[in-house]
């Protein structure tokens, strides 16, 4: 079964362990580094989409996506205790459950990486368009700064952002740990502040109809805002970083999915209890579906909660503090691009990695001359990333980008219950506590959530990869390094 072939679990260990990395984490700095890499474009912005789609109820939709966060988290981070490497889900993937599947994991998280870093630019591109516009007190064409399904040609700004931070990553700028921790510092901040201006005034009246479209109203706006939780994952990847990591990795993993979705449900909350999030319903009582030209059309009529590309901001202006609303898009003006970077970032390592087990052609692992950067590899996913932030609605890149992550997680999840089976005795760093209560709960969650997604999110994804498994038999297949004789000490890795 070639098909099948499995890189051994005993060398990518051997392999991480000449690379053992020193262990500084503690519970603090890990949940630091986690709500740094999860607040991003969902709370800032689809959390108007999860409005659209759930009314108020979002606020349920926030907690069911933590939950299954939360338990793919504790299962993910036995993965990467275990098998501290680059490349994530793809490499265990490849360890557990054969080339064939690691192949479509591989795919599938170019959705996760590349295309959520396409929606945080269109998210970018809404408060700083939003911002320049207030300040200087001019309309700037939606066809420039739009996507066509939401009323424009292009997203230029949402381009340009992404081609600008591919270039500091060709040049090999990286964020300092410490500008990482400023930013999250004044993520922190601003969400803070919106929550003390508007939760203590909130009118509850605006709560009602708490679910306007029901439970699947519910269920189909967390499959979406599972998205503002993306970026835990970073928790568990620095298991090998981490002092006593049975301790503090599910620390830092819980601790942040917690302090985030408490922040996540304040801020919907405030936002609620001031401007009100009620669906525009059409002309058949249901709501509109998010990114179709009758949303965009009623939503040119009035403006409301959920039409807006700059919500939080949104609401404070509404509420007449607009001093405060453009500090908050200043805030996000800043913050976003880094979460872009992060993304373009992870893309090419998992390329990298791909390239390297022979994959995807070499030329993806070829190395800047000057810069020491891989320079292709970068230039095609930032690209790739810019023609996506340019075209599509941010709705619907989130909603793609979540199918790749939730099949990545949900392989993960089952990789951890195989090799529980497969090899009960090999060493854990970390065991996700009560395996086959949180493993299941995984799998069903994520799969649950998949299904969720609109129908046209699914059949792109079976697109997507029916053209990545098209590819795979052509090309990676027959380049695979496990389809040729195995050096001696060879690394698959390095
Ligand atoms: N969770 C990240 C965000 O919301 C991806 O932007």
């Amino acid at each position: 079964m070639i098909f099948w072939r499995r890189k051994p679990l005993d060398r990518l260990i051997a392999d991480a362990e000449k690379q053992a990395l020193h262990r500084s984490l503690g519970a603090f700095q890990l949940t630091m580094l986690g709500i740094g890499a999860i607040i991003g474009t969902g709370i800032f912005v689809l959390i108007a989409e999860a409005a659209q789609k759930a009314g108020p109820g979002m606020m349920l939709s926030f907690v069911i996506a933590a939950f299954v966060c939360g338990v793919t988290a504790l299962c993910f981070a036995e993965l990467a205790s275990m098998v501290p490497v680059a490349g994530s889900a793809y490499t265990y993937s490849y360890a557990v459950l054969g080339e064939v599947v690691a192949w479509v994991i591989g795919w599938s998280l170019v959705l996760e990486y590349a295309i959520s870093g396409s929606a945080v630019a269109v998210g970018w591109s809404g408060y700083t368009v939003g911002l320049i516009e207030n300040l200087a007190g001019v309309d700037i064409s939606d066809a420039w700064t739009r996507a066509p399904a939401s009323g424009g040609v292009v997203n230029l700004p949402a381009m340009i952002v992404s081609l600008a931070v591919t270039c500091l990553l060709v040049v090999g700028t990286r964020e300092s740990a410490r500008f990482n921790a400023m930013l999250v510092i004044v993520k922190v901040v601003v969400l803070s502040i919106f929550v003390a201006l508007t939760v203590p005034v909130m009118d509850m009246d605006k709560f009602e109809p708490f679910a306007p479209t029901g439970g699947l109203g519910i269920g189909t706006a967390a499959a979406s805002i599972f998205f503002a939780y993306v970026g835990f994952d970073a928790v568990s990847t620095a298991a090998e970083e981490t002092r006593d990591p049975q301790r503090n990795v599910p620390i830092g993993l819980i601790g942040s999915l917690l302090v985030c979705t408490l922040f996540y449900l304040l801020v919907a909350a405030g936002a609620i209890g001031t401007v009100g999030a009620q669906p525009i319903m059409g002309s058949d009582g249901s709501a509109l579906a998010t990114g179709s030209s009758a949303l965009t059309t009623a939503c040119r009529e009035g403006m409301a909660f959920v039409c807006s590309s700059e919500p939080l901001a949104y609401v404070l202006r509404a509420s007449r503090r607009e001093g405060i609303g453009n500090l908050l898009s200043l805030a996000a003006g800043f913050a976003l691009p880094s979460v872009v970077l992060m993304m373009i970032y992870g893309q090419t390592r998992i390329f990298f990695v791909m390239a390297r087990d022979g994959l995807l052609p070499q030329v993806f692992a070829k190395v800047h001359p000057r810069f020491r950067t891989p320079h292709v590899v970068t230039w095609s996913t930032g690209v790739f990333v810019a023609f996506f932030a340019g075209f599509f609605p941010i709705g619907l890149l989130a909603d793609i980008s979540n199918s790749g992550t939730l099949l990545a997680f949900l392989a993960v999840a089952l990789a951890v219950m195989i090799l529980r089976v497969r090899e009960p005795h090999r060493t854990r760093r970390f065991r996700t506590p009560a395996i086959w209560v949180v493993g299941p709960l995984a799998v069903f969650g994520c799969a649950a959530l998949f299904l969720l997604l609109s129908w046209h999110t699914i059949l792109l994804f079976i697109g997507w990869s029916t053209i990545g498994l098209i590819f795979y038999r052509c090309y990676g297949f027959r380049h695979s390094r496990l389809a040729k004789p195995q050096p001696i000490s060879g690394e698959v890795m390095a």
